[in-house]
């Protein structure tokens, strides 16, 4: 049996991930493909609720340490996420460590620093950056409720997010009609599982 594969989706705030990752996990499974939503951060855990304190600004934490821990609530769920895969689930990711570098760089805080912690991470297989102007996102409902829900630093947001793209990221029209892009997302999600089926690939990991 074929692991599974690692689908990321990644992008500003306000722009879709969320419908689009659960969308494609019902759709994975209504054709019979194991598949399993998991979303970062994980608020549920005891890191996570450190973290949700944060970003509902109920708390406050330097910019490295909440770094740190948004790193850590990723590393806490690994062994789960090889355990699935290995089993030949295939894991829809809301949100990883491209946005722990993006949104601690664009606080001006060391690009390489920001990377370090995550090194060693599984690599996502196939990343879908679902593109939004921070302009249009402002117009979606309960924008500005979370910390870092403003116009300036998500630009710089988005602009770090380009930095960190090579070929196995497609970048998606996030302003598209929602059955649209679920359509696309879909095609390109076939795509790497025949991909992976006709030549496997081995469970790489990030930044080596
Ligand atoms: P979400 O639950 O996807 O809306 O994410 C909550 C907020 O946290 C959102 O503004 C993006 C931000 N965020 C997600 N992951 C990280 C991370 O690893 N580091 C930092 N600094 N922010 C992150
Ligand atoms: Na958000
Ligand atoms: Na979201």
């Amino acid at each position: 049996m074929s692991r599974g594969l690692f689908i990321l989706f990644e992008g500003c705030d306000r722009s879709g991930k969320t419908t689009q990752s659960t969308r494609l996990v019902q759709a994975l499974k209504d054709m019979g493909i194991k598949a399993k939503l998991v979303k970062f951060p994980d608020r549920t855990t005891a890191i996570g609720k450190m973290i949700d304190g944060y970003l509902t600004q109920k708390s406050q934490l330097s910019d490295q340490a909440i770094h740190l821990l948004f790193s850590a609530n990723r590393w806490e769920a690994m062994n789960q996420m090889r355990a699935d895969l290995e089993s030949g689930i295939t894991l829809v990711v809301d949100r990883y460590a491209f946005s722990g570098v993006a949104f601690s760089a664009a606080k001006r805080l060391d690009f390489k620093w920001c990377k370090s912690p995550d090194v060693g991470l599984i690599a996502p297989d196939r990343v879908f950056f679902m593109d939004i102007h921070p302009d249009d996102a402002a117009k979606r409902d309960g924008y500005g409720e979370e910390i870092y829900e403003k116009r300036e630093f998500q630009l710089d947001v988005r602009a770090k997010f380009f930095s960190m793209m090579d070929k196995s990221w497609a970048i998606i029209d996030a302003m598209k009609d929602v059955d649209l892009i679920h359509r696309q997302i879909l095609l390109l999600t076939k795509k790497a599982l025949q991909a992976q089926e006709a030549e496997p690939v081995p469970i790489a990991k990030l930044w080596t």
